[in-house]
């Protein structure tokens, strides 16, 4: 079986509700929110960082981004907005090293910290 979490939770071994998925995508609310919506944009294959994409990968963030605003339509927050992250790397904030965007909103977001 997989070590990486996410890889369970898409594999179904760790059973998680999806509010999305397609082909390429899934997307499931994250466990900890930060904001009344908090959702993770979640490639099924499994690619570790950002950093890593290019070739044939390089068109992830793409979808990544289609389902986000997607999600955010269903949600309602679309006109009023909301912010997508990508942490990238042990200094970028990221935890879980498995490619993820977070759809933040639902509130006003505050100023980004120097
Ligand atoms: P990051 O710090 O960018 O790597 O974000 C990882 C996020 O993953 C963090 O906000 C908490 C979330 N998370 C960690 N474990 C689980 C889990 O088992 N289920 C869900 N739904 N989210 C998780």
């Amino acid at each position: 079986m997989s070590e990486c979490l996410f890889c369970r939770i898409i594999a179904g071994t760790l059973p998680t509700e999806f509010v999305y998925e397609d082909e390429h995508v899934v997307a499931f609310r994250d466990i900890n929110p930060a904001a009344p919506v908090h959702v993770l944009v979640v490639p099924r294959a499994h690619i570790e960082t950002v950093a890593d994409l290019g070739g044939d990968t390089a068109g992830i963030m793409s979808r990544l981004t289609a389902a986000a605003n997607r999600i955010a339509r269903d949600a309602g927050i679309h006109n009023g907005g909301y912010r997508l992250i990508v942490n990238c790397g042990r200094d970028g904030g990221q935890t879980v090293f498995h490619l993820h965007m977070h759809l933040l909103g639902g509130r006003q977001m505050p100023e980004l910290a120097a």
